[in-house]
């Protein structure tokens, strides 16, 4: 392992005994959830990987060192700090220099888990193709990392401030595998639907965990996404996501929101408008997609018995 990266040795010596581990991001933690809300969310979610038997791994830059196992206090610390930044893969480098705390995306966060060994990830919702792309040029790095990192990406879709249509097409580009756990549709954040379907529906982990091993076997360089719906009583109601999201892109508009604050500024324009019902459903949504990864990384390694 290269001294730039640190790997904590519960999460390395899982990896090298053939325990199931599961790769957890942190811009969720710095940038998705308001305080103290996202430190409790945080602590949840490696709670639920640890009783269902396996090493939770969330990864950030701690004092510029890119970290695969974040302890309590360094996830508090990047909770709680107010200059922390947002990293996706190209901060990563930058990030020596400056020596600050930095959330890693969805696109830094594979990255970091695959060089550590780690072959499943658990998150929200995905980065993609924004509204308007096709003038401002605005795609997350998130595409192109999930097309260069295998890992098994459990989330509950794109988010569902983007152009999903486009998002969709630009992961078939890719060539990277996209499935519905138990559904036919795209799951949509929020909300269990986005409007599309997916090409194939798979229903067990041990059919995901089939399907990544052959991914593997076959050297594919990408991640197999599967989209894991909300559950339905813990649903935005999608009347209401239709119209928010129409206004979020309008204030997005008239403040001149640009480059990496895009994101965040939509989600929290979106909590605010629906009084907190989205982050709910962000919250449960989460909780369900760190279950299934859990579930997903037993099962890859009881096949390779
Ligand atoms: N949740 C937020 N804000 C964010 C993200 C999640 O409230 O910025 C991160 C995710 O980690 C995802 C990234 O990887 O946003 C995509 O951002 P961008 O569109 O700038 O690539
Ligand atoms: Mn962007």
């Amino acid at each position: 392992m290269s001294s730039f990266m640190k790997v904590a040795p519960e999460v390395s010596e899982a990896v090298k005994a053939g325990k199931p581990v599961v790769a957890l991001e942190s811009t969720i933690i710095t940038h998705g959830l308001p305080r103290p809300r996202n430190v409790d969310v945080a602590t949840e979610a490696e709670k639920i990987i640890r009783d269902a038997g396996a090493v939770p791994a969330t990864i950030g830059v701690f004092h510029g060192v890119p970290t695969v196992g974040l302890t309590a206090t360094e996830i508090e610390e990047l909770a709680n700090d107010d200059t922390v930044g947002k990293a996706s893969v190209r901060e990563l480098p930058i990030a020596a220099v400056t020596k600050r705390n930095y959330g890693t995306t969805i696109a830094a966060t594979s990255l970091l888990a695959v060089r550590a060994g780690i072959s499943v990830f658990a998150t929200g919702g995905l980065g993609g193709v924004h509204h308007g792309a096709s003038t401002n040029f605005d795609e997350s790095a998130d595409l192109y990392a999930l097309a260069n990192n295998p890992i098994v990406m459990i989330s509950s879709g794109a988010k569902a401030v983007l152009d999903i249509h486009a998002t969709l097409e630009r992961f078939e580009s890719l060539s990277i595998p996209v499935v519905g756990y138990q559904t036919d549709n795209y799951p949509g954040f929020y909300v269990q639907d986005s409007g599309f379907k997916v090409p194939v529906r798979l229903d067990s982990p041990e059919e995901i965990a089939t399907a990544f091993t052959a991914q593997r076997g076959l050297g594919l360089p990408s991640a197999l996404l599967v989209g894991n719906p909300v559950p339905k009583d813990e649903q935005l109601d999608p009347d209401l996501l239709h119209g928010v999201v129409q206004k979020a892109w309008d204030a997005l508009d008239e403040q001149g929101i640009e480059g990496q604050a895009v994101t965040p500024f939509l989600l929290e324009y979106i909590r605010q408008e629906t009084k907190d019902a989205s982050l709910d459903a962000n919250v449960a949504l989460y909780r369900n997609n760190v279950r299934l990864a859990t579930a997903v990384a037993k099962a890859l390694l009881a096949g390779a018995e």
